[in-house]
């Protein structure tokens, strides 16, 4: 099956405008092979962005959604690390930095044409899956034949990059993913790395020889500062001259983190296995991925809650430290349905109090790095504010989970398709039609996600 145009559909007023605008968003967006985050900004495709996509796509194209998300793992490592960018050939080195050819990444026997990092991003991966699964028998017969076609060629490709992040990526040997970029975690330039990135050498010099694309087309006050920029840059080569490996990470390695919303996304996505498992007849896997999901749980309450503040934080896998900044991703373990009671109470505390309040921020408000400006650290994203109303649904807050979708979706209806919003004023930031935000407004729209997983034991 071929991807087509999106097919109208019937929806009831007043939402209709904005579900039009968001289809036309994703569509302006679609490559012809794959659907771009923003056509001026991030003229690639992003791991975690074809993810939230295919949520959206689900509604109205799910065989787009399907071509998304196996063009995605078609650039899968073969140790399973599904890259979090795969570049378009048909787009310049120059048009996005850092481009195909600062990362450098080897050929490897059986990988694709298309060129990619050697980074990672959060595995969302298997939920969106799902999601374009469950929503596919409305599409007719020939889409529920396909979904499951493609769920079955997934599958072992959605299972290796958890192995890929669970086994490689213990670099804190206690049952969670470090994280060895801000990159990878997608709330880039979080003050959640600052104690742990403090660390790393802020080399400006490399800004000499590697020029920033990203303030060609974006404003500066809103982007990372040359000084993160530049550890950024050094980070990669860091890692790209270790020939991307992830032995012995804590020592040759100058940032691996473990992030609460990484990790949670991988216990998420072991849920969502352990669903798709089930559809394709794998009993015992099913089960197996269901525990893991318990395990990832609890070495998540074990590892990164603070008891003190009562929050969950980001810990240094090389120093053992938790980082001491209050971000939006010390809410999202409230997706996982196994989370201990007292620990869901204290996030939903943290949420409501003046610290975040609905739609969250990036970041506490109170605090000093608050910036309602620049990037992932203050302004309100869409698609953590849709991974917390998960949370919400999974955990029973229907009130809030429902306040929540209205004002994202007012957000949206009147401010645009951006990638992120004043936490104060709503007025949008960043790129003006993002597609993700585009995808998770249909996904609100139509507020069809039933709370997808309930307690396992
Ligand atoms: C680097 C594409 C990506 C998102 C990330 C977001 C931003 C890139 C950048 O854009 O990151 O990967 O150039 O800043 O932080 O979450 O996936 O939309």
């Amino acid at each position: 099956m071929h991807p087509q145009p999106s097919a109208p559909v019937a929806v009831p007023d007043p939402s209709a405008e904005l579900w039009q605008s968001a289809v036309r968003v994703l569509d302006t967006n679609w490559s012809g092979d794959h659907t771009v985050p923003s056509r001026r900004l991030y003229p690639h495709q992003w791991s975690w962005d074809t993810a939230f996509i295919a949520v959206g796509l689900a509604y109205v194209n799910p065989t787009r959604a399907w071509r998304d998300l196996r063009g995605l793992f078609e650039a899968q490592w073969p140790d399973g690390r599904v890259p979090h960018i795969v570049f378009d050939p048909a787009t310049a080195e120059d048009d996005y930095f850092p481009g195909p050819g600062f990362w450098n990444v080897p050929v490897l026997a059986g990988r694709p044409a298309r060129r990619s990092t050697g980074i990672v991003q959060p595995p969302l991966h298997a939920l969106a899956a799902w999601e374009v699964y469950r929503h596919a028998a409305a599409h007719g017969a020939a889409c529920a034949s396909e979904a499951r076609t493609e769920l079955a060629w997934l599958y072992p490709r959605l299972v290796a990059q958890q192995e890929y992040l669970t086994e490689r990526r213990d670099a804190g040997g206690g049952g969670l993913a470090s994280i060895v970029h801000p990159w990878e975690s997608g709330l880039d330039n979080s003050p959640a790395w600052d104690q742990a990135l403090a660390e790393v050498p802020a080399d400006l010099t490399l800004l000499e020889h590697y020029r920033r694309r990203d303030l060609a087309v974006a404003d500066a006050a809103h982007r990372p500062t040359d000084q993160d920029y530049a550890r950024y840059v050094g980070l990669v080569l860091n890692y790209r001259d270790g020939g991307y490996s992830d032995t012995e990470l804590v020592q040759r390695h100058p940032f691996a983190v473990e992030c609460p919303a990484f990790n949670s996304i991988l216990g998420v996505a072991e849920l969502a296995l352990t669903q798709i498992a089930g559809v394709l007849g794998r009993t015992a896997d099913a089960r197996r991925h269901r525990d893991r999901a318990r395990e990832i749980t609890a070495a998540l309450s074990r590892r990164l809650w603070d008891p003190v503040s009562r929050t969950f934080r980001v810990r240094d896998a090389r120093t053992g430290r938790l980082g001491p900044a209050r971000c939006v991703n010390g809410l999202l373990p409230l997706m996982l349905p196994d989370l201990p009671a007292d620990q869901v109470e204290a996030i939903m505390t943290e949420a409501r109090s003046e610290r975040f309040g609905l739609p969250a921020p990036s970041t506490d408000r109170t605090a000093a790095f608050f910036d309602a400006h620049r990037y992932w650290r203050g302004p309100v994203w869409i698609n953590v504010n849709w991974l917390l109303r998960r949370g919400m649904q999974v955990h029973g807050f229907r009130g809030e989970a429902e306040q929540l979708r209205r004002a994202l979706l007012r957000l949206v209806h009147e401010h645009g398709h951006y990638e992120y919003f004043h936490p104060e004023t709503g007025v949008g930031l960043g790129a003006p039609t993002f597609s993700w935000t585009a995808a998770l407004c249909l996904d609100l729209l139509a507020d069809r996600s039933a709370p997808a997983y309930s307690r396992t034991g």
